[in-house]
């Protein structure tokens, strides 16, 4: 078994290896200080034995608890998300498409790729980011990307922090997200504007944005694709009338975040 430190440094390298900008931005907002995750988010599919809570079961373990649901009907996901005691330790966000609502063909494609993960390897805590167990051709990826962006990117990326969160409350010389923002587009780096660049509001206790993913060249069965990877997100909590900083998470904006990975 893994700590919460050596989950999240897995976590971390990985998506590292997946996010040439992450490094860059870490730079850009932290001073090569040390930051503060909010939280990650994890994607799956709602079928054995790779479900939410299948994946979910690791944090578990390691003393995290369900602290929040989160339904999407439009694109047929819905998430949960975990919390740990020690508030220093990330919060997990994991999504699971509901494969039952999509069209016939998607659910071969999906279904095909889950039947090739050995149900033994979803148990060890590496498998969180492992990556995909499976590969898609050209066509089956651009079937997917019409029907679900988010199916077409799990079958190229699989399992592994899609994003990692930055604590902008624990952010030292940031005060509000559209500073942040504006230090990002300063140093270059694209904005996800779906839904305005800032998703949430203090009304709603959360303001959150994101970054687009950065993209890599994929060797897919047939073929080499650039497909849109991991991206990196920024969260400002704010107080609830009882003066707590809200730990929960905002569908309506989540909707949106889901986005950053969509190809344009
Ligand atoms: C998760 C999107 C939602 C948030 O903070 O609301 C999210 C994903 O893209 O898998 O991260
Ligand atoms: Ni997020």
């Amino acid at each position: 078994m893994l700590t919460v430190e050596q989950l999240f440094d897995g976590l971390w390298q990985d998506y590292l290896s997946h996010t040439p900008s992450a490094q860059p931005i870490h730079e850009l907002l932290g001073g090569g200080a040390d930051i503060i995750n909010d939280h990650i988010a994890l994607r799956t599919f709602n079928i054995g034995p790779v479900t939410v809570d299948a994946l979910a079961q690791h944090f578990l373990d390691l003393g995290y608890f369900e602290a929040g649901q989160y339904d999407f009907e439009a694109k047929k996901l819905k998430a949960k998300h975990f919390q740990h005691a020690n508030s220093h330790y990330p919060k997990v966000f994991i999504s699971e498409l509901l494969v039952e609502e999509m069209p016939t063909e998607v659910q071969t494609i999906i279904k095909r790729m889950v039947a090739n993960v050995n149900p033994a390897d979803v148990s060890k805590p590496e498998f969180l980011y492992s990556g995909t167990h499976w590969q898609v051709s050209k066509d089956e990826y651009q079937l997917l990307a019409q029907r679900s962006e988010y199916a077409a990117w799990m079958s190229v990326w699989g399992y592994r922090a899609n994003h990692f969160t930055v604590s902008v409350n624990e952010l030292p010389g940031f005060e509000t997200l559209e500073q942040v923002n504006q230090a990002l587009k300063d140093g270059g780096f694209t904005l996800n504007a779906s839904g305005g660049e800032i998703k949430g509001s203090k009304a709603v206790l959360l303001e959150q944005s994101s970054t687009m993913a950065d993209s890599q060249l994929v060797q897919l069965t047939d073929a080499k694709l650039d497909i849109p990877s991991c991206f990196y997100e920024f969260a400002l909590r704010h107080e609830d009338a009882d003066g707590r900083l809200y730990q929960g998470f905002v569908a309506a904006s989540a909707d949106k975040i889901f986005e950053s990975t969509n190809a344009n």
